[in-house]
């Protein structure tokens, strides 16, 4: 591996999305990673820590030492971004090459993960965060379809071997998005869906590698 520029990355033991880019990050041996946990990112939120980089607050965001004509520093955000990103620095080996189409098809896999992620951290806003009086009820059935009808679809994707040498980027952020599903939103009962059992034993298989143990997935 060439000299890495020194990484700081703005992140939470309890986001999917910056758990997938630590775990990309243990996978890639990316071990000087220098990992930031001043942001409590939350959507009510109007100033953080890396609101001077970020404007909307959120987290992950990575941040380069060194950018483009002589920038002290660059920041990265999205974390789908971040991870294409550290993957070409480490070496390309949690992605097809360039320009194939399977290249493509694990970062569709990576999207649909991602939207699992998305409708689960909805439902964890609108469950726990808005006040009580305010549940809409309509919104909380629809993210909660939103995962049960990915699940059956990512059971079907080609989703990597847990014992390969270098798990996948799109085997990391499917890993993960199951985590968070099990975390806020467990009734959506996905082990009992189309192909939720196949799944569950290819995520059980994940959970053993070095770098599921490694990344400090909250308790
Ligand atoms: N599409 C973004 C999503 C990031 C995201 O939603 N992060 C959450 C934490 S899990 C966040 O920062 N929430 C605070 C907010 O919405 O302001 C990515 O892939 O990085």
């Amino acid at each position: 591996m060439s000299l890495l520029p020194s990484l700081r990355l703005y992140t939470s033991n309890a986001s999917p999305f910056c758990l997938k880019v630590m775990m990309l990050a243990q996978e890639l041996g990316l071990t000087s990673l220098e990992l930031d946990y001043s942001v409590k990112a939350f959507p009510t939120t109007t100033h953080t820590p890396h609101s001077h980089l970020v404007p909307h607050g959120k987290i992950p965001a990575l941040v380069v030492a060194g950018g483009r004509s002589g920038t002290r520093e660059t920041v990265l955000y999205g974390s789908e971004n971040i991870c294409a990103y550290l993957d070409e620095i480490a070496g390309g080996k949690a992605l097809p090459p360039h320009g194939s189409l399977e290249r493509f098809e694990a970062l569709t896999t990576e999207a649909l993960a991602s939207a699992i992620k998305d409708a689960a951290l909805a439902l964890r806003y609108e469950r726990l965060e808005r006040p009580k009086e305010l549940l809409w009820q309509d919104w909380v059935t629809g993210q909660l379809s939103k995962v049960t009808r990915s699940i059956p679809v990512l059971a079907k994707r080609q989703l990597p071997d847990p014992a390969a040498e270098v798990l996948g980027l799109d085997g990391i952020a499917a890993a993960v998005a199951l985590w968070y599903v099990d975390r806020r939103a467990a009734d959506s009962n996905w082990r009992e869906l189309e192909g939720g059992k196949e799944l569950n034993e290819w995520f059980e298989r994940v959970k053993e590698r070095s770098s599921w143990q490694a990344t400090p997935f909250v308790r």
